[in-house]
C-alpha cells in the first residue's frame, strides 16, 4: 500500500510586518513526513529568526523522535524569545502518528468519516515556551488510517476554527478557508492541513 500526505498551507502576515514568525514544515523522510508548525514569540524579525532556527533544526532531522527535536530546538533558541511548537510525526508503515505540542499552536485531528470513533480529536498542548520554559516531555501517539485529516493553527487563527469544518475538501482549500473565516487579522496567522491519501503518487 502507498501511503502518502497531501497537504496545503495559508498564511498571513501581521498588518504591517514584512517578516512573519510563523513557520510551517513539512519534510519527508524514508516511511513517513514529520510535520510542523512554529510560531515565534511576539513578531517581526525577532520572532522570525527563532521560528527559522527551529525550523531547520527539524528540517535537517525529520526522522529523528519528536522529543528530542524539541529537545534540540529548546537548547539553540535559548538566547531568542522562543517559539510555540506543535509538530507531528507520521509513521505510513504502522501508521501512527506521534505528536506533541508546546505552547499554543492548536492542533486537531478529523477521523476519516468512515471510520466508527469520534469525529475528531484536539491535541493537547502543554503550556511552556521552546528556548525559556520546557515542561516534561510525553510520547504521544495514535492510530490514523488513510482520509485522517491533521490541522495545524497559530494563534492568530481564532480557536473555535474547527467549528463546522467540511473536511471533504483538499487540504489547500480547507487551509484557505480556516484563514479566510479565522484569521483575528492582528497578529502573523499560519494554517497547515495535512491528509493522509493512498494510491499513485509515491
Ligand atoms: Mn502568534
Amino acid at each position: 500500500m502507498n501511503i502518502y500526505l497531501e497537504w496545503g498551507v495559508a498564511f498571513q502576515r501581521k498588518p504591517g510586518e514584512v517578516e512573519t514568525g510563523d513557520l510551517y514544515l513539512v519534510k519527508p523522510f524514508p516511511g513517513g513526513y514529520l510535520v510542523a508548525v512554529i510560531d515565534g514569540i511576539g513578531h517581526g524579525r525577532e520572532a522570525a529568526l527563532a521560528a527559522q532556527s527551529a525550523a531547520s533544526i527539524l528540517e535537517a532531522n525529520p526522522q529523528e523522535n519528536i522529543n528530542i527535536l524539541i529537545q534540540r530546538c529548546h537548547e539553540a533558541l535559548r538566547n531568542t524569545r522562543g517559539v510555540a511548537l506543535t509538530l507531528a510525526s507520521f509513521n505510513c508503515k504502522e501508521m501512527t502518528m506521534t505528536w506533541e505540542g508546546i505552547g499554543n499552536v492548536e492542533g486537531i485531528i478529523c477521523y476519516n468519516s468512515l471510520r466508527a470513533r469520534a469525529s475528531s480529536k484536539s491535541l493537547l498542548l502543554r503550556p511552556g515556551i521552546v528556548g525559556c520554559n520546557l515542561p516534561n516531555l510525553q510520547e504521544n501517539s495514535l492510530k490514523v488510517s488513510t482520509g485522517d485529516t491533521l490541522i495545524l493553527a497559530t494563534d492568530g487563527i481564532h480557536y473555535c476554527f474547527s467549528q463546522g469544518l467540511d473536511v471533504s475538501a483538499s487540504p489547500q482549500q480547507i487551509a484557505e478557508k480556516i484563514l479566510s473565516r479565522y484569521a483575528k487579522g492582528n497578529d502573523d496567522a499560519l494554517v497547515l492541513v495535512a491528509r493522509l491519501a493512498q494510491g499513485g503518487k509515491k
